[in-house]
């Protein structure tokens, strides 16, 4: 890690073959929040991700911003201080009720943040990040409720609750089982907080932060970032894929996958760029599944999937890890707790991110060099194929 290097370390040799290869493993900066390791995944402030499953949401934020654990009273602290913060603007839901209900819910999500700056922004970079880390609940609800046509009779938002039970509150839906619905998705924000610096959602937030924009349009920003099909969608396109294969049959799954494969398709919820083995945030869902819900068609399918898949693509040589990753599973355990809409998924992955890159925005605002921030960010460019030219 660069915290052992001298200053005249070379990192990385840039040479021309990197160019317009989208900064790929140029190194650039470092982060305080999260890194990446080949066998264990991700790791929040040093901790193995699989260690902080079981951790509540609001501890996990404690640890982004913090960087060490809360005790109890630091917990307890922490939480009332997220709801002095959490509530959302009344005019908010005015601008919710002009959007277009067939936009995508990401566009609605950016919007939403957007909003929610445009009432209030306190130019104080920690003060901004935490109160939209205590509002997302609210807006998370509210735009499923305003997209959905079920503006009416909204809850209350009571903010003494968790941040995920305020989102299940607001929501409200007929014939769910809250509970579940509350640990699934507590689970799916803890596992996606996070994923080291240079991703490229986190990077857009922090090079909009770098040229002193808003929290707000900083994490709007991101948002649209995370919308792209190469990287957030993929979520969405995973539980797709799944409903596409459609069957637990294993031979008939490794007929599906090897057709997909046959017609240059990728096999979604497999493969990694960093890791070496499953992702541990796709064991813990698989193990969260098993308990919660082993007999839902979804999962059954995935089940099947994690079997066959990684025999299947490790024909493959080219193929560096065929075994499961993060999305495989997050989409089947959202379906079965009641949130049936995939494209509403990237959404939740969104939420989550507010935390992570909420963090490494005030770390490279206020705490990197030595609290001076990190400057505003300006890569280089070469003309290509240019000639000076003057206009006669
Ligand atoms: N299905 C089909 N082809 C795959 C594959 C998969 N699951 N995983 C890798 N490959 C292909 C790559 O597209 C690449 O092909 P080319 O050489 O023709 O470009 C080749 O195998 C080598 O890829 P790699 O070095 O093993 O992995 P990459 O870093 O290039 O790609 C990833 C990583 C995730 C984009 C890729 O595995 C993939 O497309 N997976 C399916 C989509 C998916 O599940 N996305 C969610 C990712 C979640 C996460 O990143 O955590």
């Amino acid at each position: 890690m660069v915290g052992y290097l001298d200053n005249e370390e070379v990192l990385c040799e840039v040479t021309e073959n990197h160019l317009n290869t989208g900064l790929r493993g140029i190194p650039v900066g470092t982060c305080r929040t999260s890194f990446v390791t080949p066998d264990e995944g991700v790791h929040y402030c040093g901790y193995p991700i699989s260690e902080l499953v079981e951790y509540a949401p609001e501890d996990v934020i404690y640890l982004l911003f913090n960087k060490e654990l809360p005790n109890q009273e630091q917990a307890a602290k922490f939480r009332s201080e997220l709801s002095n913060r959490a509530t959302v603007p009344e005019g908010v839901e005015e601008v919710l009720q002009s959007l277009p209900k067939h936009g995508h819910p990401m566009d609605w999500l950016s919007i939403g943040i957007h909003t929610l700056g445009m009432f209030e922004t306190t130019g104080d970079w920690l003060e901004d990040a935490l109160n939209l880390i205590a509002r997302m609940p609210r807006l998370m609800g509210l735009i499923f409720r305003y997209r959905e046509g079920r503006e009416r009779d909204i809850p209350v938002d009571d903010v003494t609750k968790s941040l995920v039970a305020r989102f299940v509150d607001t929501l409200d839906l007929a014939g769910i089982d809250n509970e579940k619905m509350t640990k699934v998705v507590s689970t799916y924000m803890v596992l996606h907080m996070d994923h080291g610096g240079g991703n490229l959602s986190t990077f857009t937030g922090k090079s909009i932060a770098s040229g002193k924009a808003t929290v707000y349009s900083a994490i709007a920003g991101a948002m649209n970032a995370l919308s792209g099909p190469l990287h957030g969608r993929a979520n969405q396109s995973c539980l797709e894929f799944v409903l596409k294969v459609g069957t637990s049959d294993e031979e008939e799954v490794e007929k599906f996958v090897r057709k997909e494969l046959a017609e240059r398709r990728p096999v979604f919820g497999f493969g990694h760029a960093v890791l070496s083995v499953e992702d541990p945030r796709a064991t813990a869902q698989f193990e969260l599944g098993q308990k919660i819900c082993p007999d839902d068609e979804n999962f059954k399918i995935i089940r099947a999937l994690r079997k066959v898949a990684p025999k299947v693509l490790s024909e493959n040589k080219k193929i560096r890890n065929p075994n499961a990753n993060v999305d495989i599973a997050s989409g089947a355990l959202l379906h079965h707790v009641g949130l049936r809409d995939p494209t509403y998924y990237t959404t939740f992955f969104g939420w989550a991110r507010v935390a992570g890159i909420g963090a490494q925005i005030v770390d490279e605002r206020v705490v990197m060099r030595a609290g001076r921030g990190v400057p505003i960010y300006r890569p280089k460019y070469f003309p290509e194929n240019q000639e000076l030219r003057h206009v006669d």
